[in-house]
């Protein structure tokens, strides 16, 4: 199966409105000089910037993707963003279940579903967020924490089309501490397998790395089978290091 690799920017909560724009606007005029790159771009600025990002980005190949939605598709939920609203200002993509929301706001794996139904139902594509914490990794429970976030955390109307699955080991992110090509290989290929288990074209989901992804590791994480793009953290914030990530693609 061919699939198309997906380089995902997620600025989190960072970002003042000129260093946003500069930063987007760059990466657009950048992809839109080299042509096709082999794969697909996106960035999830912090909600203030998104219109304006799709403004600077629109006409370019980079997509623009909140960093969560509500699972309710309006209401009385002060602070939050339903997913219609993504939809409404342009954006194609929005994260759901990244481990800062797991642990600053102690989302389940079954609020992660419910959101995803809401990006689904919104039209977006949901990139749906899992990742064991160091103490699980340190009990070898790995495999069963992640199959079991995928497990409840996908619904079962999830396709290739409309969900992207990133693995995030948790002590890897922002740490600067990147898991090794072996532990990355073990867990991409266990939730390949049950992707191909549960849904008819699991083998064409794509399934992200992220976890200190940055220019000097991308090649070698971005070769290993079954990975088939990065979420990057930090080093999506500097135009420079986000665009030798892309290239490492090819
Ligand atoms: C993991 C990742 C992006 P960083 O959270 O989602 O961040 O690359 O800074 O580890």
């Amino acid at each position: 199966t061919q699939r198309r690799p997906l380089i995902a920017g997620n600025w989190k909560m960072n970002c003042l409105r000129a260093d946003g724009l500069a930063l987007a606007s760059s990466l657009a005029a950048k992809a839109s000089e080299k042509g096709d790159l082999g794969c697909d771009i996106l960035v999830c600025p912090p909600a203030t910037l998104l219109s304006d990002v799709v403004g600077v980005t629109h006409g370019s190949v980079v997509a623009v993707g909140g960093q969560d939605c509500h699972v309710a598709i309006s209401g009385a939920h002060t602070g939050d963003l339903a997913a219609p609203m993504l939809t409404d200002i342009g954006a194609q993509y929005v994260l759901v279940g990244h481990s800062e929301r797991r642990a600053d706001h102690g989302e389940s794996s079954t609020d992660i579903r419910k959101k995803a139904i809401a990006a689904h139902d919104a039209g977006l594509i949901a990139v749906v967020c899992v990742g064991e914490t160091e103490e699980e990794r340190d009990l070898g429970a790995t495999l069963p924490v992640v199959n079991g976030q995928v497990a409840v955390s996908l619904p079962d109307g999830a396709t290739a089309k409309n969900t992207v699955v990133a693995y995030e080991p948790v002590w890897a992110i922002g740490t600067g501490r990147t898991a090794s090509v072996e532990e990355v290989a073990d867990v991409h290929r266990a939730i390949r397998a049950e992707l191909v288990k549960r849904f008819e074209d699991g083998n064409e989901f794509r399934i992200l790395y992220g976890g200190s992804v940055k220019p000097s590791n991308a090649k070698e994480l971005l070769g290993v089978e079954d990975v088939d793009g990065a979420l990057v953290g930090g080093a999506s914030l500097k135009v420079e290091d986000f665009w030798q990530i892309i290239e490492s693609c090819a």
